[in-house]
């Protein structure tokens, strides 16, 4: 089924870093990665089966082994709750609600010429969106946003640069640097913007001075866990969409352990049906008003409520 999806005329296959927005590498490394375990698996089923032949005298030994060996981040269970339309056109790069209230920020790529480097509120009834920022996309690709103390910021993608606006006017009122060489999404603790890179790491910054406050390495199972991607707090944990994959990530935000796990490869599945065009799984928002959470992808068809325990 990959292949053949890879074979569709006028998609070319190229290695994840060389395009960030390229859907078929996210099937084809899936893919991959289910073979690895798949092969990882047979591995230890042969190992652990010569270890029981030479001690079977010994059963509690190889229990031992069995359990330290295998993998263990737990599996989240969801349910889709509602589903709503979504502006095929939004390449989503930042989800986020806001006093009740949709904003989804959104990138270009040169490849895809019909997309702008937008910010944006959501009708989720209509699917219709209403522009509140727009960038120069040949200067500029929007990347994640967040509201915090009355302002609101937005990364781009390579510039190491950020606009903060008024957040009830949508006014540009400044702009700030990070060292980060690639910005992907922010989100907020309340008091520090959370920025992602691309990378294992997650950037906690000063709102008031845009300075550095801490730099958190993300890992599973002990292996940093890299291409961390749209980003939401929930209820003092984490939650990231992870590039290249169908998942986001339960993150401890007092070590960077991933402790949980959500396999959205259903809705991916269902969303690629509906609009052959469509991208990666990306983006995760909660209203805390009404606790609900929110789930899109890039130039998908739909929005959808998921509830899973929080
Ligand atoms: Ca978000």
């Amino acid at each position: 089924m990959f292949i053949n999806l890879a074979a569709v005329p006028g998609w070319t296959l190229s290695t994840p870093t060389e395009h960030k927005y390229n859907t078929l590498a996210v099937i084809v490394s899936d893919n991959i990665k289910l073979m690895k375990f798949s092969k990882t698996r047979l591995l230890l089923i042969c190992g652990l089966t010569l270890l029981f032949v030479s001690c079977n005298n010994n059963e509690s030994t190889t229990a031992k082994i069995s359990t330290d060996l295998v993998p263990t981040t737990p599996q989240i269970n969801y349910s889709v709750t509602k589903e709503f339309p979504h502006d095929t056109s939004l390449f989503t790069e930042g989800l986020l609600f806001h006093n009740g209230i949709l904003y989804e920020s959104t990138g270009s790529p040169d490849e895809l010429p019909f997309t702008k480097s937008l910010i944006v509120t959501d009708d989720l009834l209509t699917g219709k969106f209403d522009k509140k920022v727009e960038l120069d996309k040949t200067k500029y690709f929007g990347e994640g946003i967040v509201f915090l103390d009355n302002k609101l910021y937005q990364l781009t993608y390579k510039n190491q640069m950020g606009f903060i606006y008024d957040s009830k006017t949508f006014k540009q009122i400044g702009t700030f640097k990070y060292s980060n060489i690639e910005g992907w999404s922010l989100t907020t603790d309340g008091k520090s913007l959370i920025m992602s890179d691309g990378t294992d790491k997650v950037t906690f910054l000063n709102p008031k001075s845009l300075t550095l406050i801490k730099v958190l390495s993300i890992s599973d199972n002990n292996s940093p866990l890299d291409n961390i991607n749209e980003l939401e707090f929930i209820k003092g944990f984490i939650y990231a969409n992870v590039w290249l994959t169908n998942s986001i990530v339960k993150i401890d935000t007092s070590n960077g352990k991933v402790v949980g796990r959500l396999d959205l490869s259903s809705l991916v599945f269902e969303a690629k049906n509906k609009n052959p065009h469509a991208d990666v799984l990306n983006g995760i928002a909660y209203d805390s008003v009404t606790d609900k959470i929110y789930v899109t992808g890039k130039l998908w068809a739909n929005v959808y409520e998921i509830n899973f325990p929080h």
